[in-house]
């Protein structure tokens, strides 16, 4: 793929490389497994000037650019997923605002996001809204000059941490009863309250909300009143491509790993390497590789162009890098034999880690729905 990127992109890339390398690596070493964003954490993302990519420059940013924000979540996740997690949400959270926002709400917040100054979240889920978003059921009655949110959100990530977020909700109209709307919250606001931590398999801040008549102003309503659904969507296009990249950068480190133990392990008198269904492996892990990288920045260059059907190169490109990066690690795992399977080995840990992948931000299969669903209505333009 390096011919397809530019030089200020391969620079960029070599910087996050560096990061993740000499800040990041050391810093894992230290925390360990979290299930929040401790300040060390924090304080690494804001001093490494990484979420530029994420905003327009107008607005403190480096320029919106879905192939760097793929470099940097690649270059992270292999090496510190709760810090890649922590800059995905920045994104998740924060592109609402740059896509729907007034000229006062992106003044006063994408500022403070892009210097990482505050922590911000996507609160899209529910217990009986998973897949299905149009069955969210938290509701934003419209009081006039504030709206009163009741509801329950589940499974937010960095929803401990964040200061801020986006939160959809439905707002009846007499004419679409089931019209969703986003607003920005904050943490300051009474009835954005924390109802339960959750575990998950790996390192992760996440939680679910109960919010009782939290009163949010108009001023923090988020483009027009019905037009949340559109929003998480277009916010999950440019954000699907690079979950496929955060899948490319653990299975890059599975295989750097597999390479490394595979020489140095000797077993029936030779390293395992040796034998050819160990080299096969590798020969798999990296065809696999290559292919998933080709995908996601076809995707990350298709939405930086512009085009039409970049959302369903998003897809593709998470739906095949977040599978081919789970097989990835298990024949990882498999080559490490014991101490694959040792808690706190590095492909263990990318074992746990690499799953939520196939899960999150649209399962596998919601990604077939969203593929064959551009599929058909092509097809339904051509025969027009
Ligand atoms: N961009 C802009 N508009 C979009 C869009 C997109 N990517 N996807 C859908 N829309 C529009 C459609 O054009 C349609 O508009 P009209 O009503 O004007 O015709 C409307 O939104 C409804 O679309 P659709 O009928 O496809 O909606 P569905 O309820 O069938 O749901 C899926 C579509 C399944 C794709 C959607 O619910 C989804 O992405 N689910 C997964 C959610 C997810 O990723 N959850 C994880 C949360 S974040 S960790």
């Amino acid at each position: 793929m390096e011919h397809l990127l530019s030089k200020e992109d391969l620079d960029f890339r070599a910087r996050c490389q560096a990061y993740a390398r000499d800040e990041l690596r050391p810093l894992a070493k230290q925390l360990g497994e979290i299930d929040d964003v401790p300040e060390a954490l924090r304080t690494s993302l804001r001093d490494s000037g990484l979420y530029g990519p994420l905003y327009p420059k107008a607005f403190g940013g480096q320029g919106l650019s879905a192939v760097r924000i793929c470099l940097a979540r690649e270059a992270m996740a292999g090496v510190f997923a709760p810090a890649d997690t922590t800059y995905a949400m920045q994104g998740l959270g924060g592109y609402p605002i740059v896509l729907a926002g007034s000229e006062e709400q992106k003044q006063r917040f994408l500022p403070e996001l892009a210097a990482g100054r505050r922590l911000t979240t996507f609160c899209l889920t529910e217990p009986e809204a998973g897949s299905d978003v149009s069955a969210l059921q938290t509701t934003a009655m419209d009081a006039g000059d504030h709206f009163v949110v009741n509801g329950r959100k589940r499974f937010i990530s960095n929803g401990f941490s964040a200061d801020m977020g986006i939160l959809f909700a439905r707002t009846p109209l007499a004419d679409k009863p089931n019209a969703i709307s986003a607003f920005i919250v904050e943490k300051s606001m009474a009835g954005w309250n924390v109802d339960k931590r959750l575990a998950l398999m790996a390192s992760h801040d996440i939680v679910a909300f109960e919010i009782k008549d939290l009163r949010v102003p108009r001023t923090h309503l988020l483009g027009p009143v019905g037009g949340g659904f559109k929003l998480a969507m277009q916010t999950l296009d440019l954000m699907r491509m690079s979950v496929g990249a955060a899948a490319l950068g653990m299975a890059q480190t599975a295989l750097t790993e597999s390479l490394r133990y595979s020489q140095a392990r000797v077993q029936f008198g030779q390293p395992i390497v040796a034998f050819q269904s160990t080299a096969f492996k590798l020969a798999d892990m990296a065809v696999e590789i290559e292919a998933a990288r080709g995908l996601v920045y076809r995707a990350a260059l298709k939405k930086d162009r512009g085009a039409a059907d970049a959302s369903y190169h998003s897809s593709i490109a998470k739906l095949y890098a977040t599978e081919a990066a789970f097989r990835c690690i298990d024949q990882a795992v498999q080559i490490h034999g014991g101490v694959g399977v040792l808690r706190g080995s590095t492909v263990e840990r990318l074992y746990r880690e690499i799953r939520p992948l196939r899960v999150y931000e649209g399962t596998t299969e919601i990604q077939k729905v969203i593929i064959a669903n551009h599929l058909l209505k092509a097809e339904k333009q051509k025969r027009k």
